[in-house]
């Protein structure tokens, strides 16, 4: 059964930081391309995207800066989608999840399955900073790992043995909010019952097992086979949508509202339009197809979690298809922001045309793996296919039709047998393209679209107008005739990956009104004769060597970089009084014993004269400092911490040391000699 309409999302991508090639080959680009396609089928498509302007990394992210979290949102919100205009995204709508219209739909669905009693309540311990007054979330605690000894482990996970635990397990727990020591308190929190949807999705998988992607179908199937069990919806967060009937500070949580930012950015499309409840077309119909683009990141969201709530409310579409995609590197390597191991969408686009790049990034897709992006490969792509195929049989074409035919479109003669196998082509591609876009095969739809460009190519070639312009006009007026015919057949074809040159083909070729702009116009209509055409138009620039050089390099330097510059730094904690800091004792001692802790591979254990007394430390500093060479220095003790368990032995203060992720912890020492006990202020 065909649908009636189309409904086409892609993942809505985090106002943190501006999207990249990796994002754009995921979970837009082809996205694009299928609705352009669509559209071109004359169905009814609506395409729906927008920012998520919610969740803990923008909160970091603002206070790393030290500017509020609208601020950010703003700056990427207005970056992001600037971007995806410049490389022809064609969103019918891209909302932010920042709007009321947003905060309202989520807090509707939120208090319909709690009037519904669908949602369970219960009490989890959690550090809460006093000081700052807000639990806090794991990334804004550090302390000393559990089960290493690392210091600056974070809520969550310890970076050094990868190790996950409860926050509250953490030893030495410090807020990066502020100075205060986080206290174990009890937060009360919502919960989905995702378990007890694990029947109904199952038979949901199961009854797309014919059509969806393999790498999709793998990673949905182990998570149904490892059961699924309730999940939380609320945490305790100043950023984000306010759950209703909770005190402030309570948000739902980021993943439960952004899937229905899908929803809430249709409502605004159809707000916009005049037509307020035309939302409901799309999302509450048998006849729509729901389709979900996303990257590989985003799986169990949108085809458990998200399918799973639509089931709860009743009355919605499911996503017929999720096209996840694998992720794109870049020159062999992941994309890294914080690394400079990057290109980002709008920087390339002050530099370069959108459709090289859209056309690149189809034909190395991740559709099924991994794949790269690389510059030799992009100035390949556009020098020996776009610039030498489709650019060379266009303006061959435009250039003899201005010489010869004064620019208009010629008589045709009689056709013989390699013209009409070649106008046969026509009919031929759109069907095959088709079936591509259909089963979501981008790389393969754009194989078969230039392998009509080559086709068109060849057969000027081979037909040699230059020689029947003299030799035998009509034949040339009939080569002239299908050449043109095909560049008509092409501006359609191409509109998906090559929207902006479609564009340009169409104003040369000047198309009349009745040209009907559709799949299956080049299948059925033919330009007449006689008609003027427009301006030729240069489609594509080549691309040199030092080009390509240059930006490797840079590539290369800015990963390299200046580490000084690239660097950031923990947020500044508030300020305090200096009877605060006087709260603190400080004493210079010296090391008179030191030994790795037996079966840890980062403590070592000192023993520090500070004068009045002995104290034993326990440091992870075995990574940096053999014990051999700590004994007989002086260094400087915070005397008064109250003491703590590592590995068993009580560690009585803390030793200072500055550190940094690629230093670890380095000693300090005073610059001159000092006796034990002095006071250090
Ligand atoms: N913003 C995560 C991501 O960008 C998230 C997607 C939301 S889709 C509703 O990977
Ligand atoms: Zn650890």
């Amino acid at each position: 059964m065909e649908q009636k309409r189309i409904l086409v999302t892609s993942a809505l991508p985090y106002a943190n930081g501006a999207i990249h090639f990796g994002h754009l080959a995921g979970a837009y680009l082809p996205a694009d391309m299928y609705v352009r396609y669509q559209r071109l089928r004359g169905r009814d498509v609506l395409y729906i995207c927008g920012s998520d302007e919610h969740g803990v990394s923008i909160l970091i992210s603002s206070k790393n800066e030290g500017v509020t979290p609208k601020e950010i949102i703003d700056r990427y919100h207005e970056m992001n989608k600037s971007a995806f205009e410049r490389v022809g995204i064609s969103f019918d709508n891209y909302s932010r999840t920042s709007l009321p219209v947003h905060h309202e739909t989520a807090q509707e669905w939120f208090a319909d399955f709690r009037e519904r009693d669908l949602l369970t309540r219960s009490s989890e311990k959690q550090l809460y900073d006093p000081e700052a007054r807000m639990f806090l979330p794991d990334r804004f605690v550090v302390g000393t790992c559990p089960h290493c000894g690392y210091e600056r482990a974070y809520g969550d996970q310890c970076e050094n043995c990868s190790k996950y635990y409860d926050q509250t397990e953490l030893i030495h727990p410090r807020s990066l909010l502020s100075d205060a020591d986080p206290i174990v308190k009890e937060a009360q929190h919502w919960h989905f019952p995702l378990g007890d949807f694990q029947e109904k999705l199952e038979e949901y998988v199961a009854s797309h097992e014919k059509d969806w992607k393999d790498n999709v179908l793998q990673q949905v199937r182990s998570w149904l086979k490892a059961k699924l069990s309730d999940r939380p919806i609320s945490r305790d967060l100043t950023w984000g949508v306010q759950v209703p009937g909770e005190e402030e500070g309570k948000v739902l949580y980021v993943w439960f509202e952004a899937v229905l930012g899908y929803i809430s950015s249709t409502k605004e499309w159809a707000a916009r339009e005049g037509t307020p409840d035309r939302w409901k077309e799309y999302w509450c119909s048998e006849d729509t197809k729901y389709v979900a683009f996303i990257g590989k990141d985003n799986i169990v969201f949108h085809c458990l979690m998200f399918p799973a709530m639509l089931m709860a409310h009743g009355g919605y579409v499911l996503p017929d298809n999720v096209p996840a995609n694998e992720f794109l590197n870049l020159e062999g390597k992941k994309f890294s922001k914080s690394q400079n191991w990057s290109i980002e969408l709008k920087e390339f686009l002050d530099e370069y045309p959108a459709d090289p790049l859209r056309y690149t990034l189809a034909m190395n897709m991740p559709e099924t793996r991994d794949s790269d992006f690389y510059w030799k490969d992009f100035q390949a792509r556009n020098n020996n296919e776009l610039a030498d195929i489709l650019g060379n049989f266009v303006n061959r074409t435009a250039h003899f039709t201005g010489k010869h035919f004064d620019g208009a479109v010629p008589e045709s003669g009689v056709l013989d047998e390699t013209d009409e196998a070649f106008l046969a082509e026509f009919a031929k591609t759109a069907e095959m393209v088709s079936a591509n876009y259909e089963r979501y095969r981008f790389r393969d739809a754009v194989v078969s679209t230039m392998n009509l460009a080559r086709a068109a190519n060849k057969y000027f070639n081979d037909r040699e107008p230059w020689k029947t312009v003299k030799s035998d006009p009509a034949v040339c007026a009939t080569t002239l005739n299908c050449s043109l015919q095909a560049i008509y057949a092409l501006s359609v074809f191409i509109e998906p990956v090559l929207p902006f040159t479609a564009e340009k083909l169409r104003h040369f070729l000047a198309l009349p009104d009745d040209a009907p702009l559709r799949w299956d116009g080049p299948a059925e209509y033919r330009l007449p004769a006689g008609h003027k055409l427009g301006e030729k138009v240069l489609l594509f620039d080549k691309i040199d060597d030092k080009t390509v050089e240059a930006e490797t390099a840079k590539l290369g330097a800015m990963a390299a970089g200046d580490e000084e510059e690239e660097r950031t730094y923990p947020p500044l904690k508030p300020e305090i009084t200096i009877e605060d800091f006087m709260r603190l004792d400080l004493r210079t001692g010296t090391i008179r014993e030191a030994e790795k802790v037996p079966k840890s591979n980062k403590l070592i254990r000192i023993i520090v004269d500070i004068g009045s007394e002995q104290r034993q430390i326990v440091a992870g500093i075995a990574k940096q400092y053999k014990p051999e060479d700590l004994v007989g220095k002086t260094i400087v003790i915070v005397a008064n911490l109250k003491p703590a368990k590592l590995f068993g032995l009580e560690s009585q203060g803390m030793l200072l040391a500055g550190s940094t992720e690629d230093t670890g912890p380095v000693i300090l020492t005073p610059l001159s000699d000092l006796p034990d006990g002095a006071q250090v202020k």
